[in-house]
């Protein structure tokens, strides 16, 4: 049954209120992973906005075109079909909002209420076609180096530090054999953001785990926690080791830098004029709101 829209209806910051608060309430769930879709929002926003090219200005979050094939089943995209089907039933109750948008505002959600920073974030990015959909290979490889990392995010427009800020974001959530082939989480509390990401690089030994899957690390103590090759490059390379060691030591500095890239993140190749107020807004945490 379609759902009727008003011709006339303008959403205000209050409608997108609505909108969060209801990713909010859903977020948490007894039979998923650990209890929260919360890190699989977080990864459907950052692969929407993550295939953005800023010399040709193509991808980004603007078109939200991994709800068509091929983007849809391309290989780094594995698993996401469960995040895109909970906004899909966020969409069903508030029609008026773009795909794009409501991705992005999941992730900011999601983020927010696992206990991290507000992500600035406003509403503009409009419904595109399948024709805009980019090429398989812009999301990065887990398997890679360093070059490799800088060639992904360069391309996105981003530098050194704010690669590593990013990166953190592995603080939540877990690999899952079934969709990338790696397994197992990598911090204790994966519904949680913390700096732990960082400290547990710095703080364990990491050793290559001896399994028939492709290569990761394990943690040495407890064999619980794992790190991609290319979140162990992280500490290995100068210039990425500097920050993030730099995050270990302060949890306010990451959040500080998380908040601000993942903000612009979100915003890859949403052409500017689109957005329908000139500064992000930032959008309250339901323990804020007044009850
Ligand atoms: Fe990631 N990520 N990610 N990641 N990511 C995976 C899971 C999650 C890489 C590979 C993987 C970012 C950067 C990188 C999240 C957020 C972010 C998985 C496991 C792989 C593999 C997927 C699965 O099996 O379910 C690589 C490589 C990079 C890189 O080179 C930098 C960034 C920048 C973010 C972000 O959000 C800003 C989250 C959250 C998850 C956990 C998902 C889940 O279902 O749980």
């Amino acid at each position: 049954q379609a759902v009727k829209v008003k011709a006339n209806f303008v959403p205000t910051k209050e409608d997108y209120i609505k909108v969060y608060n209801r990713i909010a309430d859903i977020l948490d769930v007894d039979d998923y992973d650990d209890g929260s879709y919360g890190p699989v929002l977080v990864r459907l926003a950052w692969h929407a906005s993550g295939t953005y090219d800023k010399d040709s200005k193509t991808g980004g979050s603007n078109y939200a075109t991994m709800r068509f094939h091929p983007e849809s089943q391309h290989g780094a995209n594995a698993g996401l079909n469960v995040a895109r089907d909970v906004m899909e039933k966020v969409k069903q109750e508030f029609p008026w909002i773009s795909y794009g948008d409501l991705w992005t505002l999941g992730g900011v959600a999601a983020i927010q209420e696992m206990a991290g920073p507000h992500i600035p974030w406003r509403p503009g990015r409009i419904d595109g076609f399948a024709a805009q959909a980019t090429p398989d290979g812009r999301l990065p490889d887990a398997t890679q180096g360093a070059d490799h990392l800088r060639h992904i995010f360069y391309r996105m427009g981003f530098n050194d530090q704010e690669i590593v800020a990013l990166s953190g974001a592995h603080a939540l959530g877990r690999c899952h054999s079934s969709r990338s082939g790696f397994e197992g989480p990598w911090t204790f509390a994966p519904t949680t953001l913390t700096n732990d990401f960082f400290k547990l690089l710095f703080e364990e030994t990491w050793v290559w785990k001896k399994w028939s899957g492709p290569k990761q690390l394990e943690d040495k103590k407890t064999r619980s926690l794992m790190m991609l090759p290319t979140d162990y490059v992280l500490v290995q390379d100068k210039s990425f080791k500097k920050w993030a060691k730099a995050y270990a030591d302060s949890q306010d500095l990451f959040f500080k830098d998380f908040s601000d890239v993942l903000s612009r993140l979100f915003e890859l190749g949403v052409p500017t004029e689109q957005f329908v107020s000139p500064e992000p807004w930032t959008m309250p945490k339901v323990e804020e709101q007044q009850p």
